[in-house]
């Protein structure tokens, strides 16, 4: 089946990954992202085939009224999403809870939480009318293990897979997918930059010495996660590179 798959976050790392992988597989592809000459610089960089099959919009995930809006919106060749990768997000700063910026919470909060609820509750009716689509969330190993300075971050990814699995507790009965990918430590995308305000040195520093996940790889367990037969249902897929793993508990001994 030829799918329409909406991305968000398309202008860099794993949503333009996602997005380049589904058009190379002829899907059309909806891309969207807040840097319009991203998005442009996306589409010049495609061949002409796959070109036709995108459609790019500059949205904003925390304009609710925009997506509140978007579904309705939509030119007839893509108004029947069939997957909606909710994957734009962001951590900002690693201080600790005591010294973390209330703004920058706030901007995990209303990117990483509403913004995906929004797009959630703005594209799943149509699915259910149709009763065909696929729910694809960015969560992250964030949600599962603690960190110092993973404060609000961690509990937005915390958010998204429960939000994931009390959606597929709403769906069942429907043929309509939930899945919530949750990658660990990704090189190759903005996520540090962002993380670190810019201070791109610093970035650099997280993937000293390590082969970390790719964009790519996580653009594959996306596509695979799509694309297995439609009676399979991925509920929460957590990957690492090989060189990530735990730590013990963290005793303070006075
Ligand atoms: P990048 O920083 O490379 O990409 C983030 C994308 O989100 C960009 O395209 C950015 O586009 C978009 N975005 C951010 N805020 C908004 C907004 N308000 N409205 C629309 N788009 C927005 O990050 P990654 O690709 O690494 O991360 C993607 C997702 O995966 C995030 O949810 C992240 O939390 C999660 N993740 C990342 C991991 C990693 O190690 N990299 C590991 C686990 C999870 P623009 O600025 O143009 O709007
Ligand atoms: C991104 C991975 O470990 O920096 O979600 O939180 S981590």
């Amino acid at each position: 089946m030829e799918h329409t798959v909406l991305v968000t976050g398309a202008t860099a790392g794993f949503g333009e990954a996602t997005a380049r992988r589904f058009l190379a597989e002829g899907h059309q592809v909806i891309a969207l992202g807040r840097r319009e000459e991203r998005l442009e610089a996306l589409k010049a960089s495609l061949p002409a085939e796959q070109q036709a099959k995108l459609l790019t919009l500059a949205v904003d995930v925390c304009d609710s009224k925009r997506v509140d809006d978007l579904a309705s919106n939509l030119p007839a060749q893509f108004k029947h999403v069939t997957i909606l990768v909710n994957n734009a997000g962001l951590a900002l700063g690693l201080e600790p809870a005591h010294q973390a910026h209330l703004s920058d919470w706030d901007q995990m909060i209303d990117t990483n939480i509403k913004g995906l609820v929004h797009m959630t509750r703005a594209f799943l009716p149509g699915m259910v009318e149709r009763q065909c689509g696929h729910v694809i969330n960015l969560g992250s190993v964030a949600a599962n293990y603690p960190y110092p300075g993973g404060n609000v971050y961690g509990g937005t990814k915390a958010f998204v897979q429960q939000f994931s699995l009390n959606m597929r507790a709403d769906l069942v009965g429907t043929p309509i997918r939930v899945t919530c990918i949750e990658p660990g430590m990704c090189s190759g995308t903005e996520f540090s930059n962002v993380r670190f305000k810019g201070n791109d040195a610093k970035a650099e520093t997280v993937y000293n010495g390590v082969k970390a996940l790719s964009a790519d790889d996580v653009a594959e367990a996306i596509f695979w996660t799509a694309t297995l037969p439609s009676h399979m249902n991925i509920n929460v897929m957590e990957l690492m590179p090989v060189q990530q793993s735990f730590n013990a508990f963290n005793i303070h001994r006075g």
